[in-house]
C-alpha cells in the first residue's frame, strides 16, 4: 500500500480539487444561462494531475503552459478565483482583461503562461520559456501540458529535438483523457503508448497514473529536479479521463455511459475523501466546513464577475499593435 502522506496534505488537496471542480460546475451553469459565452472546456476528472504537479514545483519561480482546458491551473498558481470567473464572463478585471475569455487564461505575475487554443501550439512556447530560464541563469523550471491529440502535432517532434539537444529544463506533460474532441487514442495512431514518443529523443519518458496524486507529484518531482539541475527535459504520459463533454455542444456518442462511470469509481475528489474519513482526518462537519468555504469563495467570485464591467471598445485597442495610419482608429 503507499506510504500515508500527513492530514494536512489530503485535507489541502481535497480543499484545492473541490474548488477547482465546484469553480468548472458553476461555469458550467453560467454558459447554460449564456453568461459565459464561446466554448468553454472542463477539467473535472483530471485534477489529480494538476494537485499533484503544484507539490513538484515553486510556483514562485516555476512556470506553467497548458491548453484551452486552463480554468483552474491559473487558480492552483495562485490566481484568486475572481479573476479567473471574470475572464469567464469576458469582463474588464479579468486576469487578461476580458480580451481572452475561456481558452485565454493568463497571468505572467503568477508564472501562468496561457491559456492556449491552438491545439499543441503550447508546446514550442513552452521550450521557449525553458529557453528563456536557461539563457539568463535563471534554475526555473517549466511544465508544458498538452493533451493526447496534441501530441500528434508536427511542433511536438521539432520541439522535443530542440528540447533535448538544448538541455532545457522542461517537463512536457501530455494529460492523456482518451479522447481529441470525439478521437480516441486508438484511432490517432498505431500504438498508444503516448509516453514512448520520448524514446526516439532519447528523452527520459514514461507513463503515471493521471488519477493518483501522489504518484503524479513523485514523477514530477524527479523531472523537476533533473531539470532544475541541469540535466534537461522529461516527457509524462499521465493517464487520465474527462467527466464531461469535450466542450459544452458534445453529445458524447464515441463513449459510453459505463466507460465514464468506471471512471468516477477511482474520481481523486471522491478517492481523497475516502482517506480522510477512513484515517479520520476531519469530522463531518469539518468537511462540510470545507465545503462550503468553497462555495462561498465560488459565489464572491461570481458576485464580482457579475458586477464588473465589459471591456470598452477603447479597451479593445489596448495591448494589441497599432498602425497610425489604420483609418478606424481615431484617439
Ligand atoms: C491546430 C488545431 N487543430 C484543430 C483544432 C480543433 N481542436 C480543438 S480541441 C481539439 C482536440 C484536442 O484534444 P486533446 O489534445 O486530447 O485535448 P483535450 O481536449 O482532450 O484536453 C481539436 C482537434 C485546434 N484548436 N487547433
Ligand atoms: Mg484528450
Amino acid at each position: 500500500m503507499a506510504k500515508l502522506e500527513s492530514k494536512e496534505k489530503y485535507l489541502k488537496w481535497y480543499k484545492d480539487m473541490l474548488l477547482w471542480r465546484k469553480l468548472e460546475d458553476k461555469a458550467s451553469a453560467l454558459y447554460i444561462q449564456q453568461k459565459i459565452r464561446g466554448f468553454l472546456h472542463l477539467y473535472n476528472g483530471q485534477e489529480a494531475i494538476l494537485a499533484g504537479c503544484i507539490e513538484a514545483i515553486d510556483p514562485s519561480k516555476d512556470k506553467m503552459i497548458t491548453a484551452y482546458r486552463n480554468h483552474v491551473q491559473p487558480i492552483a498558481m495562485g490566481v484568486e478565483p475572481k479573476f479567473v470567473m471574470a475572464e469567464l464572463m469576458g469582463k474588464i478585471t479579468g486576469c487578461s482583461k476580458g480580451n481572452g475569455g475561456s481558452m485565454h487564461m493568463f497571468s505572467k505575475k503568477h508564472n501562468f503562461y496561457g491559456g492556449h487554443g491552438i491545439v499543441g501550439g503550447q508546446i514550442p512556447l513552452g521550450a521557449g520559456l525553458a529557453f528563456a530560464d536557461k539563457f539568463n541563469g535563471s534554475d526555473a523550471v517549466t511544465l508544458c501540458f498538452m493533451g493526447d491529440g496534441a501530441v500528434r502535432q508536427g511542433s511536438l517532434h521539432e520541439t522535443f529535438n530542440l528540447a533535448m539537444l538544448w538541455k532545457l529544463p522542461v517537463v512536457f506533460i501530455c494529460e492523456n483523457n482518451g479522447y481529441a474532441m470525439g478521437t480516441s487514442v486508438e484511432r490517432t495512431a498505431n500504438h498508444s503508448d503516448i509516453w514512448k514518443l520520448g524514446l526516439g529523443y532519447e528523452m527520459p519518458c514514461g507513463p503515471v497514473d493521471g488519477m493518483d496524486i501522489l504518484a503524479m507529484r513523485d514523477a514530477v518531482k524527479i523531472a523537476v529536479d533533473r531539470a532544475r539541475k541541469g540535466e534537461g527535459p522529461t516527457f509524462l504520459e499521465a493517464k487520465t479521463y474527462r467527466y464531461k463533454g469535450h466542450s459544452m455542444s458534445d453529445a458524447q456518442q464515441y463513449r459510453t455511459k459505463d466507460e465514464v462511470k468506471e471512471y468516477q469509481k477511482i474520481d481523486p475528489l471522491n478517492t481523497t475523501l475516502e482517506i480522510i474519513k477512513k484515517n479520520n482526518f476531519a469530522s463531518e462537519q469539518e468537511i462540510e466546513k470545507m465545503q462550503n468555504e468553497v462555495k462561498e469563495v465560488i459565489a464572491e467570485a461570481i458576485k464580482f464577475a457579475e458586477e464588473s464591467p465589459f471591456p470598452t471598445e477603447k479597451d479593445l485597442y489596448d495591448s494589441v499593435y497599432e498602425q497610425s495610419d489604420y483609418p478606424f482608429i481615431k484617439d
